[in-house]
């Protein structure tokens, strides 16, 4: 089976290899995902995805006989594209980080009362919501939708054009802020209020159903034969979230990358005030699970800072950073890794070292010290975040797992563990795109639940684990760090 996981920073297309108890992964095509400025307008360069996700399906030829079982593809959540009566693609997709949702999000809020919107969708008013980027389109009119349109989420798109099937794939519809998150259905009142054609929105497809097989021109091109293609779970966090190596139900997940999402699985969603105080989102998971979790900026702040000294110069990798880090002494100073103004793509050096001296704090100055003060940041935000969880679900967890290509950064994995006095357990790094095969392998009839996949999962790829230590100088620097973000959210 191939997986083909487009990331926000870079995609690969992973050969799954399944003998019927275990499952073995190939990274068989990596590429870059760079976005691309064009006027005064972020956008993913989707022909261009395009094309590395047909020379994902071609390499298959190298790495095995025959063709692969079925194809899946997942994404990065809330962005989309508009295809018309006749196929064409309108438009190119915006990038959740380009700057027109701020405004959008600021006046839809405004008739539109958080409390409110909260109670129907269950998900954090982030301003790259598709709510907030549809409102945006509609009042900027840029694209003409007649009632052959329709609105497509990225994989859904990518899906489209290998399969010409239209449907959407319930989780990653469920990071729109359009869901009814009990129902797992689109909020039809909600959509006529953001003024866009109720026609645009397809039907709701479940998680691990085939859908089509790839269209004949695409087949001849790649000479391969008739290939099924199947809505896997097609938000990344989703797959990434199947494919958690447990069968206990009393840790809380960080699929960590990019983004660092950290939650729990439940099944029904909470909506009270302190879910939507505390910025929780309750999106959707496979077999209709609620992935309760909050959008951190996980890496991504290494990401930008690593961009910013290329531009300088400097080109360091990040296995270099993370020894830098690790030689510095810790504790020091901390920004929120929730705050907003870290969203956009820009110099991030500069904006750390803003908000520490904003809040009054020692300025960190070298490349090192900016680094450990991300690395200390995420690890306090994930002790916050896990106090939170464990107020809203009444009982304490026992362990923290962390999933995805953050655990390569085994200086967060241990400072996690520090900051939260639980044991983290990593594992696995490939984790989206084995929850994407074995969704796959679930639509073969191969495995029947989640708990035969996660138990594929434990088998296949053992996790490591990283147990506290320093314990107490950590809850002693919590406080310190809980007094600094709320300094800062009282001047903002
Ligand atoms: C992670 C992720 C998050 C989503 C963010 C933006 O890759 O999918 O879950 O909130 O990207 O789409």
């Amino acid at each position: 089976m191939l997986a083909v996981d487009f990331g926000a920073s870079s995609g690969r297309t992973i050969l799954g290899r399944w003998d019927g108890a275990r499952l073995t992964v190939e990274d068989i095509h990596r590429f870059a995902n760079d976005p691309v400025r064009l006027g005064d307008s972020l956008h993913w360069d989707f022909l261009r995805l395009f094309h590395e996700l047909k020379k994902g399906i071609h390499a298959y030829k190298q790495h095995a006989s025959g063709s692969p079982a079925s194809i899946a593809v997942d994404t990065w959540g809330v962005d989309y594209g508009f295809v018309n009566g006749k196929g064409k693609l309108i438009g190119n997709p915006y990038h959740y980080r380009d700057a027109r949702n701020t405004v959008a999000m600021e006046e839809l809020l405004a008739s539109l009362p958080d409390a409110e919107l909260y109670a129907r969708t269950g998900i954090q008013p982030l301003s790259f919501n598709t709510i907030f980027q549809l409102y945006a389109e509609a009042k900027a009119q840029t694209q003409s939708l007649d009632g052959d349109t329709r609105m497509l989420f990225m994989p859904d798109l990518f899906r489209y054009y290998l399969s010409g099937v239209r449907s959407t794939e319930y989780t990653i519809a469920s990071t729109s802020g359009l869901l009814d998150p009990t129902a797992r259905d689109w909020d039809r009142d909600l959509l006529g209020r953001i003024s866009v054609p109720s026609t645009l929105f397809t039907d709701i497809v479940m998680p691990g159903t085939a859908e089509g097989v790839l269209r004949k021109e695409i087949a001849e091109e790649l000479q391969v034969s008739v290939i099924p293609i199947v809505a896997t779970a097609s938000h990344d966090t989703a797959s990434a979230v199947v494919s958690i190596p447990s069968l206990q139900g009393d840790y809380a997940y960080i699929s960590c990358g990019t983004w660092s999402l950290m939650g729990v699985e439940l099944d029904q969603p909470i909506l009270n005030e302190d879910a939507r105080r505390w910025g929780f989102t309750n999106e959707g998971g496979a077999e209709r699970k609620i992935r309760m979790l909050k959008n951190i900026m996980g890496l991504w702040l290494l990401q930008e800072c690593k961009r910013q000294w290329e531009l300088e110069g400097e080109t360091l990798s990040y296995a270099e950073m993370q020894e830098m880090a690790k030689r510095e002494k810790g504790l020091l100073y901390y920004v929120d890794p929730e705050d907003p103004v870290f969203l956009a793509p820009g110099h991030m050096p500069d904006r750390i070292r803003r908000y520490c001296a904003h809040t009054g704090q020692t300025v960190p100055q070298t490349k090192a010290e900016l680094i450990r003060c991300v690395v200390d940041s995420l690890a306090m935000k994930f002790k916050q975040s896990l106090d939170e969880i464990e107020l809203l679900l009444g009982k304490k967890l026992a362990s923290i797992h962390i999933v995805g290509g953050g655990i390569q950064n085994r200086l967060l994995c241990q400072l996690t563990a520090n900051a939260t006095g639980r044991p983290v357990i990593a594992g696995p790094v490939e984790a989206t795109a084995i929850g994407n095969v074995m969704m796959q392998a679930k639509a073969h009839g191969e495995v029947g639940t989640l708990e035969q996949i996660r138990q594929v999962v434990m088998d296949s790829f053992p996790p490591d684990r990283y147990e506290p230590e320093d314990s107490a100088e950590w809850q002693e620097a919590f406080h310190t760090y809980k007094q600094v973000i709320t300094k800062k959210s009282v001047r903002s």
